[in-house]
Formats: C-alpha cells, structure tokens, sequence
C-alpha cells in the first residue's frame, strides 16, 4: 500500500435506520479496516449504536458525520441493505471528490440502485463471503 500505515482516514457507511441485520458485518468490516488506518465512523458496526445514540440530536448527528466526511481520505460503503443516509454520503462524497468503494453482496429478493450500480465514478464490487469483502478492500486501498 502507498499510504502510511495508520495515517489513512476512511469513512465507512453501512444502513442504521435502513436495517441493522448486516451490522455484526459492518463491525468486522471496520475491524478491518483499523488496519489500515483510522476508521472515523466505528459507531456503524456498533450493536448498541440505537441505544447509544439517541442522547444525540438529530441535527448533532448529521453535523458530525458531514465533519467526518470532509476529513475523510476515502469512504468505503456496505451498499446491501438499502439505507438513505448512505445513498446519502456516496453522493456527498463524490461531490466532494472521494475515492469511494462500494461493497455489495448480490442476492436473488434485491438488486442494487441504478444510481450505485450505474454510476461510473464509483467502484463498485460484489462479494460473497467477508472475505472477498475484505480482498476488494486490499486491493482497492493498495490502488489508491
Ligand atoms: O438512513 P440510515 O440511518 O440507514 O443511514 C446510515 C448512514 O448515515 C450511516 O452510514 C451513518 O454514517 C449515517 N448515520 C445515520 N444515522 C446515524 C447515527 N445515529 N449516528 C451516526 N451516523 C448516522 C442514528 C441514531 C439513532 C437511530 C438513535
């Protein structure tokens, strides 16, 4: 990788309100990604993240994420379980001129947004298993 070991900022998002079945996977995700550097947004794969969070305004929430994003050197998105707020933040982020990878695990009752699965700025990879997961992540991280 060409990046310093532990001096890479990566914003991952991954559905809270959009559903949470897939949020033991965003915690080994992250896990992951610690890594490879700071992950700024370690509260998606937390369990208790509902119970946790509620002491916070929605508008506290929304401006620490926006925070987060701006100091973001990629963003790294679990796109299955469809979620607003993380169409949300890939737009923003290529508004914003992220590099942006998009994971997602196809399955026969769901298929990608064409606004994801179209968009020719983002990377978008299909996975089965965690591990193929993380192999997209090697390699897109050792690209940047
Ligand atoms: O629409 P969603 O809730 O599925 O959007 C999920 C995405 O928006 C994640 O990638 C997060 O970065 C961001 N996000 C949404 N809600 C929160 C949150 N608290 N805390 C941090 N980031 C958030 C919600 C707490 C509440 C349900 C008690």
């Amino acid at each position: 990788m060409k990046t310093r070991p532990n001096g890479l900022s990566i914003y991952f998002a991954g559905a809270i309100r959009g559903g949470r079945k897939d949020a033991d996977l965003y915690a080994r995700l992250i896990d992951y990604l610690g890594t490879f550097g700071n992950v700024l947004t370690t509260h998606v794969g937390d369990e208790n993240l509902l119970q946790e969070e509620k002491f916070l305004s929605e508008a506290a929430i929304f401006e620490r994420d926006m925070q987060w994003m701006q100091a973001a050197d990629c963003v790294i998105a679990e796109v299955s379980m469809p979620s607003l707020g993380v169409g949300y933040e890939i737009g923003l982020a290529q508004t914003l001129g992220k590099k942006i990878l998009c994971l997602y695990r196809p399955a026969h009752d769901r298929s990608l947004s064409a606004m994801i699965a179209g968009n020719p700025s983002l990377n978008v990879k299909n996975y089965r298993e965690i591990h193929g997961a993380e192999h997209h992540i090697d390699q897109w991280l050792a690209s940047l």
